[in-house]
């Protein structure tokens, strides 16, 4: 498994879950000092950072891009893929789609969690379901169309009412015609909505693309009271060779986030962590 720290280069998230704020060459700079492997980026659009500027600090850190996010589609342009009006949830599928792109030139993959919106009436939430699935089916082509597999993730009650755990996570991803999707688990979100988080992770087995590591109060994993091993025993069982990354509060202070990831990280992973890679 690899490591990841968030960036956010997003005004509109202020307060939201991701260590480094809006200086990228700064993020990138503290996070190869801690031995971090990649960055996981959340811009509000593919041009807030341009490729070749990305690409030069990527290099010159020997740092790769995990995954980009595409929250801010929601949080800053507040768009949705499950949104009724067509105009709207296309939109939302141009949004996302441009994310899509700029990440595949990183050869990182997009994660759709809170574009996928929430149902209200008059709509039925398998309005909205059926909606959301006809998006991510197209957005799933796509990047398939471009040599990426594309994430989704369930996103907890009290931030979205359709795709809530892994369980409807993985039914959702049976019922997709496109067969380019994987399952983002974000150990936040599971520890408020699974009965049982290692479980879960090994139900869901090889739709697990992606993880975000998060401890119990979204702080960074060490921090809270997640009990980390079985989980990381459950991703070997499973074959999960992905990234484990940080998509924690900046607290007590961004530094102080990275480092105790970045401890916790190389705790887990023991001997089967080479330092040097
Ligand atoms: C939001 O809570 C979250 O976890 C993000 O990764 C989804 O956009
Ligand atoms: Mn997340």
């Amino acid at each position: 498994m690899l490591s990841a720290v968030t960036v956010s280069v997003v005004p509109e998230a202020r307060g939201g879950p991701f260590v480094f704020w809006d200086d990228i060459s700064k993020a990138c700079e503290s996070a190869r000092r801690l031995g971090f492997d990649a960055i996981e980026l959340f811009a509000p659009s593919p041009h807030a950072i341009p490729f070749d500027e990305l690409s030069r600090l990527l290099a010159k850190h020997s740092l790769r891009l995990a995954a980009v996010g595409t929250g801010a589609g929601m949080v800053k342009h507040k768009l949705s893929l499950s949104d009724p009006d067509p105009k709207r949830r296309r939109e939302a599928i141009q949004f996302a789609s441009s994310m899509i792109e700029y990440g595949g030139r990183f050869k990182a993959p997009a994660i759709i969690g809170s574009m996928q919106g929430r149902w209200a009436l008059p709509q039925s939430r398998e309005q909205a379901l059926e909606t959301l699935r006809e998006s991510i089916n197209e957005l799933g082509e796509f990047a398939h169309s471009i040599g990426m597999p594309l994430i989704f993730e369930p996103v907890n009650r009290y931030e979205t009412n359709l795709v809530t755990s892994v369980t409807v996570g993985c039914e959702f991803l049976d019922s997709l015609k496109s067969k380019n999707v994987k399952l983002l688990a974000d150990l936040f979100h599971l520890n408020i909505e699974e009965a049982n988080i290692a479980e879960a992770l090994r139900q869901a087995g090889s739709m697990i693309g992606h993880v975000h590591f998060a401890d119990s109060n979204r702080l960074a994993a060490g921090f809270g009271h997640t009990d980390f091993p079985p989980i990381v025993a459950v991703l070997r069982e499973i074959g999960y060779e992905g990234y484990l990354s940080a998509e924690v509060l900046s607290l007590p202070d961004a530094d102080a986030a990275a480092a105790m990831t970045i401890k916790t990280f190389q705790q887990l992973m023991g001997s089967d962590y080479d330092e040097d890679s």
